[in-house]
């Protein structure tokens, strides 16, 4: 007997199922983002109290379940063919001909779009979504079940209940999130996507159904792999029934009569392609009828009777006017040049990406000059190539700036390295990702001061820089007035602010986000130096003599405590009362008479032989018994007797206990640091 209860629960998950549908499948939601919350509120609050009836299949559970370990392999009962590209009308008419010739009749095709994402195979017994999994190899693939339940428009359910079922489609991140994701990435200090593609491979193949649930991926189901309880005679029909079981299918897809209307078709997609919400990477051309598909069959690995037209890049010539340098969030310059716009793939380009110097410097690219522009992956324009032919004589080398364009900082490029680099500490272009980083928990470990919070603080002017954070107090009632932020919350934050100002000086050093300055750097920093003030006045030599210091690394150093922002923000830091002192400073280990070998003879006035030997050991030093060639000092005392004239011998420095206190307090040993 049902109960209340279950009976609820069950109207929920169907309404949210269907509210699901229609959101993210028919992109035409009929109730409020308020009224769906509401439902889906009711849901997780009965499922809460009964927790015995949560099934994997609720609406609730697409929020991603537990990490797993790794994933389970998965044997495709039907392969999973991939397609045989053709470039061009040439490629494309031959196999419209190799087609016809094997059939011995016209045929018909359609054309679809080729959704530039990952296939993925979905398996559904009795209408229940049962198992997902990765192309892979297209024999065996991996289990990501979990992984696609979190993607909204894969219904868990389908609207007819048939036995089997198996679906092909492709995962895919639509063109704004692929942006939205990459700017995460980039201030979680991850390597960044470098097309949707990748990046919804990326967010499928995590192990923790989280990460993937927070992606925002989305599906088009293209194919219907095996099914029983159905057949259909085309293509086109299939898509019609997979729409009408509640899959997601490609949009406008075309039934084509004859080779002039595919053509026709592809010529359109490549025009339009720009526009679509989602990245293509070709067009697709099917024969419709499935007998046909029967017939011609399939090569080891693709269809005979399909291929993908792939489109030739898109580029065009434009004049650039002008060369700007962008500082982006890592604080690497990268040099764009502004177009003459010209529309290409779609959009209206006016910049376009020049990458670094040295690409600029290989392909001589000048203010003034003729190129040609292209779109990299179909997004990010690029300049590829000068016309030289164009060439008039008064087009204008570029040369880097020498201070960053945002904040007049110093510029460095390191050795070895394409990139430029603003060290500015306050520059605006990098502030966002520099408090985060100073506010993570192994530099100054501000709780609850997030990445939205400090947004949040920078869009209303509160944050200039990391040393601002020490004055927030004094803004406490607008604080207080931000979104999502409580007088508790304020409170506690700026009490874990105060906190903050007690940590040792190697978390204030790594949370200025110094390049190549990590954990353990900064600590040898603050092992080394009594206070982050004493960093103004050292120089490479001084820093090169900490052990596992590299050059790159103490530059690194130097330039940053150079720089007046530093010295502005650190000045703030003091004036705030944040520590700047290093707390267990340890002496660098002191090796001056590393590689030297001291001979004792004789009685001295104030140490025993014994502790002289322990002196010169401590300081890197060797003793040895008797005098040879390789000695290099003999300390020689009262009634020194043979060792003393085989030293005068051979012609050994001979010092006496007077010289060797000298020689352990001196300063021409000290180190400069
Ligand atoms: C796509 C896409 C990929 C599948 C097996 C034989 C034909 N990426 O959009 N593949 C196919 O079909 C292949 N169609 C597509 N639309």
């Amino acid at each position: 007997m049902e109960t209340g209860i279950q009976k609820r629960i069950k109207e929920l998950r169907e309404i949210i199922n269907h509210h699901n549908y229609k959101y993210y499948v028919e992109d035409k939601p009929d109730i409020s983002d308020f009224e769906y919350d509401a439902l889906y509120r009711e849901l997780e609050d009965l499922e809460r109290s009964r927790p015995d009836l949560v099934t994997p299949d609720s609406p609730t559970q697409r929020i991603g379940g537990k990490p797993v370990e790794g994933f389970e392999k998965v044997v495709h009962a039907v392969q999973m063919q991939s397609l045989t590209d053709v470039f061009n009308e040439g490629e494309l008419f031959a196999f419209d001909e190799r087609v016809r010739e094997a059939l011995g009749e016209e045929v018909e095709y359609v054309v679809e779009k080729k959704i530039d994402g990952l296939s993925v195979s979905l398996e559904y017994e009795n209408g229940r979504f049962i198992r997902g999994s990765t192309r892979g190899d297209g024999v065996v693939g991996e289990d990501v079940t979990q992984n696609l339940r979190t993607i909204k428009s894969i219904p868990l359910f389908l609207k007819e209940d048939l036995p089997l079922m198996e679906v092909r489609g492709e995962v895919f991140i639509s063109k704004k999130d692929f942006i939205k994701i990459n700017e995460e990435q980039e201030a979680l200090e991850q390597p960044l996507f470098a097309n949707p593609r990748n990046a919804a491979a990326g967010s499928l193949r995590q192990l923790d159904p989280k990460i993937t649930a927070g992606r925002k991926l989305d599906i088009f189901v293209f194919n219907i792999q095996r099914i029983e309880g159905r057949s259909f005679e085309t293509h086109a029909q299939t898509l019609g029934y997979l729409k009408s079981v509640g899959f997601k299918t490609i949009p406008g897809y075309r039934v084509c009569k004859n080779m002039g209307e595919v053509m026709e078709e592809i010529r359109r997609i490549g025009e339009e392609r720009g526009e679509y919400p989602f990245e293509i990477d070709g067009a697709v051309v099917k024969v419709n009828s499935l007998k046909h598909r029967d017939v011609l069959g399939s090569t080891s690995k693709a269809p005979r009777w399909a291929v993908a037209f792939k489109y030739p890049a898109e580029r065009k010539q434009t004049v650039i006017k002008d060369i700007w340098v962008n500082v982006g969030r890592t604080g690497v310059l990268t040099p764009n040049a502004v177009l003459e716009p010209v529309r290409l793939a779609g959009t209206t380009v006016s910049k376009a990406t020049l990458h670094n110097m040295d690409y600029i410097r290989e392909k001589d690219i000048r203010i003034g000059d003729m190129v040609w522009v292209q779109k990299a992956g179909d997004i990010i324009p690029e300049v590829v190539e000068v016309v030289s032919e164009k060439r008039t004589g008064n087009e204008k080398k570029f040369t880097m700036p020498e201070t960053c364009p945002e904040c007049g900082a110093q510029v460095v490029r390191e050795e070895g390295e394409a990139a430029y680099r603003c060290t500015g500490i306050e520059c605006p272009a990098q502030l966002f990702r520099s408090i985060v980083h100073f506010a993570s928990r192994d530099a100054m470990n501000i709780d609850g001061l997030g990445p939205a919070i400090i947004q949040g603080m920078m869009n209303k002017g509160l944050l200039k820089g990391v040393a601002d954070l020490y004055y927030l107090h004094l803004q406490k009632e607008e604080l207080i007035r931000m979104e999502r932020m409580g007088r508790k919350s304020v409170e506690n934050l700026l009490s874990s602010i105060e906190r903050s100002k007690e940590n040792n000086m190697d978390r204030l050093i790594f949370g200025f986000g110094i390049r190549h300055i990590g954990l353990r750097a900064a600590q040898l920093l603050s092992e080394n130096f009594d206070s982050v003030e004493d960093l103004f006045r050292t120089e490479v030599e001084d820093i090169v003599k900490i052990p596992e210091f590299g050059e790159k690394m103490a530059q690194s150093v130097v330039v940053f405590f150079k720089q007046e922002q530093t010295h502005d923000t650190i000045h703030k830091l003091r004036e705030a009362g944040v520590n700047l002192k290093s707390k267990g400073k340890k002496q660098l280990k002191d090796t001056r008479f590393e590689g030297l070998t001291f001979v004792l003879t004789g009685t001295l006035p104030s140490y025993t032989r014994d502790e002289a030997g322990k002196i010169i050991e401590s300081l890197g030093g060797k003793t040895s018994g008797s005098v040879s060639k390789k000695t290099d000092y003999v300390l020689a005392g009262e009634e020194a007797g043979s060792k003393l004239d085989k030293a005068k011998q051979l012609g050994v420095k001979i010092i006496d206990e007077e010289e060797f206190k000298r020689m352990i307090n001196t300063n021409t040993f000290k180190r400069q640091i």
